[in-house]
């Protein structure tokens, strides 16, 4: 379930992210937990991007490990570079783990990169890279949390996505996402 609670918005991180992507100003489009249960099965490979309610090759992503994330727990894994050969065509996050490598082949000719974090370790990754989770092996939960950052200045793609019903029947394809109480600016570069 993805969530919205723009003011728990972390402003360090933020600039953070608004520095990588040489951005003047930044929003906070989503948070959410990251939990997988004991034994959960693996997430599949994917975008963030095309699941959400704006385009942009300039989003941002940070995953937090809030408990360590190994190869055996489900950390994550991702194509290097696979950003810049990304559309806005996805994959769903079932159980064809490929499904993203049949409409993207020629990212399936990079070998992935598994990034274990000690709990407190973040990594930020664009919103177009191919990224999924492994399996979690171990008895107990793998816990983490993402928040994603939008570039001020994004528009609505029509996708509903997290925003709220009554913001998203408001909204026109074309419009600004720049609703203060929903995607309040959290990060200047
Ligand atoms: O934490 C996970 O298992 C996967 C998270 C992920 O891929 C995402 O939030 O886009």
């Amino acid at each position: 379930m993805r969530q919205l609670t723009g003011t728990s918005a972390a402003p360090r991180s933020a600039n953070m992210a608004s520095a990588l992507a040489r951005q003047p100003a930044r929003r906070i489009y989503l948070d959410q937990a990251l939990i997988k249960e004991p034994y959960g099965n693996p997430t599949a490979w994917h975008l963030d991007n095309p699941f959400w309610a704006f385009h942009s090759r300039d989003a941002i992503s940070i995953w937090i490990a809030l408990e360590d994330a190994t190869p055996l727990n489900g950390c994550l894994s991702f194509v290097p570079g696979s950003h810049r050969l990304a559309r806005y065509d996805n994959a769903n996050i079932g159980k064809d783990l490929a499904g993203l490598f049949k409409i993207y082949p020629e990212m399936a000719e990079t070998d992935p990169v598994a990034v274990p974090m000690r709990a407190g370790d973040c990594s930020f990754h664009n919103g177009l890279t191919a990224h999924g989770a492994g399996a979690n092996m171990t008895r107990r939960r793998r816990i983490a949390m993402t928040a994603a950052f939008m570039p001020d200045g994004c528009t609505f793609n029509g996708c509903q996505d997290i925003l709220p019903t009554a913001y998203f029947e408001s909204l026109n394809v074309g419009d600004r996402l720049c609703e203060d109480t929903i995607n309040p600016i959290v990060g200047r570069a």
